[in-house]
Formats: C-alpha cells, structure tokens, sequence
C-alpha cells in the first residue's frame, strides 16, 4: 500500500510539470525605448504603446477597455486548412477608447498581435504591436482613433497571417470587413475540398494496379532467348518470366516481318508504354496535389 502511495505521489509529482504550461509574463521586464517602443532581453516587443495621448479629434477618452487575446496553433483547429489563429477574430470598440491588449501566446513559437492604419503621428508608422515568443504574456496600452474605421490585426512572422491569424478591429462602426478573416469573412483563395479521402485513395490504388501493367510491356520488347549470364538479379528473373509469357504472343505478331519491321513495332510499343505511363504518373501527381489539404485532420 505505501509502495503504491508513494507510485502515486511520484507520478503526480512528473506529471505536474508537464501539464502545467509555464507562461514567461514579460509586463515589468519591459525597458522603455521612448516613443512607444518596450523591449526586454528575453524577446517580449511593444511597439505605439500610448496610454496618455489624445488622437486629434478625440476630446477625451470615451472609455477605458481591457481584453485578452490568445494567439496559437490550437485556436485554428475549428478553421479547415488553417494552421495559427487569434482565439477572437473581430473587435469592436467605440472611438477613442482607452484600449489595453494582454497578448498570451500560448505557442511554442513566436506571435505578434500587430495593428495597422493608425495615425501616423502618433503610432510610428501607423502601428501598434505587441510581440513575444511563447509561451508568454505581454501587454500594452493604445488609444484608439476617432472615426468609423476597420483595423487590420495581424501576426506578421512568415506565413501566420496567411495560415489565419488575422482579426479585424472595427472603430465604431467600422468602413466594412477585410478579407479573409476566419470565421467572419471568405478566404480570397479557397480551398478545394471537393474530393474526398476514400475518393483519393481509390484512384491511387487504381493507378498503381495500372502501372505495372504497362511497365510489363517493356521487358517484352527485350524478349530474348535466355543467355548464359552469371549475375541473375530479381528483376532479370522476373524480366524473363513476364517474356516468356509474352513471347507466343510476340512470335505471332511479328510472324513474317524483317527484322527491321521487328525493330520498329518493338520501338513503336515502348513508346506507347512510356507514354502511357508519364500520362498515368501526370494524372496521380495532380490528383494528389489538388487534393492534399484533404488528408488534414478535422477537416
Ligand atoms: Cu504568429
């Protein structure tokens, strides 16, 4: 009995660490590079951070907003074909609210959560942003525009965006929706997910069947009497087997040919045969490619 206690307290004690996913919290580790730029040695980034100055328009701060934004790969399972996602994709907040963004980025790799078109006199280079390679916690401080304007949220590491982490943040009431927003808008290029795996799988398996068939037309264009060769490999063996099958069939077809007729009918079927192979192979290759996305899970 205390054998299996203290089995127990060990297995509690190795698994708890494992499941328990420690986040770096980079908020107070932060130096002030001035004009809204924080940074830390360990990688946490906070670029327009402005939680004093009034955008021109605003006459006060209408009202102070805190959120919590996730970022990571898990986020984009209910989006077929995506690969990272926010766990929000639209925000909405009226003009010159307060806004105070806690980014968690609950990857193993690095994410930003990064807003475009503000006024450039007061974000450089109209940008808010947060970044930090996860997992990690960071936060900062904007004062949203006056207007009715649709921001673009976005992770800007190769490919994020692309693979879905994008969000839209509409200001009042918005000038319309962004493209390809996951779960709010169409993607611009959709996938095809129009075969599905049982289909693929067929036609592979049919392929393949079709394949060796008009390899096997190759060896019977080399039919030759069997020769006295030391080095017999598998594939001579096998090279002979299918000839010797083929060779009635073959002797009748080139029954009172030249040689040279021989010659050409055998050239003319190889040519066939390799024809119809790279059109087979041309046709697989397709087939799979236009239907690859398709073996992803939960799609
Ligand atoms: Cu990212």
């Amino acid at each position: 009995m205390v054998k299996l206690l203290s089995a127990g307290a060990l297995i509690f004690l190795f698994s708890a660490p494992v499941l328990a996913v420690e986040y770096q919290d980079h908020d107070g580790m932060l130096m002030d590079h001035g004009d809204g730029h924080l940074m830390d040695m360990a990688g946490g980034m906070v670029m327009g951070q402005n939680a004093s100055t009034l955008p021109g328009g605003c006459d006060s701060i209408a009202e102070s907003k805190e959120i919590t934004v996730h970022a990571g790969h898990k986020y984009a399972e209910k989006f077929p074909g995506r690969m990272f996602a926010f766990d929000t994709q639209e925000f909405n907040f009226k003009p010159c609210t307060k806004l105070t963004v806690h980014f968690i980025n609950d990857d193993n790799v690095r994410h930003q959560w990064m807003m475009h078109g503000l006024p450039k006199y007061l974000y450089p280079k109209g940008m808010f942003h947060l970044e930090v390679s996860g997992p990690a916690k960071i936060s900062g401080t904007l004062i949203l525009p006056p207007g009715d304007k649709t921001y673009l949220v976005h992770c800007d590491i190769a490919q994020h965006m692309e693979k879905g982490m994008k969000a839209q943040l509409k200001v009042g009431k918005g000038d319309g929706d962004l493209p390809s927003i996951p779960g709010v808008t169409a993607y611009v290029v959709a996938d095809d997910y129009k075969g599905s795996l049982p289909t693929v799988m067929a036609a592979v398996a049919a392929a393949a069947e079709a394949v060796p068939a008009v390899v096997a037309k190759k060896p019977a264009s080399v039919e030759q009497p069997p020769k006295e060769d030391s080095f017999i490999s598998g594939v001579t063996v096998i090279g002979l087997a299918i000839g010797l099958v083929l060779a009635p069939f073959l002797a009748k077809k080139f029954k009172g040919m030249s040689a040279s007729e021989v010659v050409v009918t055998i050239f003319d079927m190889l040519r066939t045969g390799i024809d119809q192979l790279v059109k087979l192979l041309s046709k697989l290759v397709k087939l799979v490619a236009s239907n690859k996305n398709k073996i992803l899970p939960g799609s």
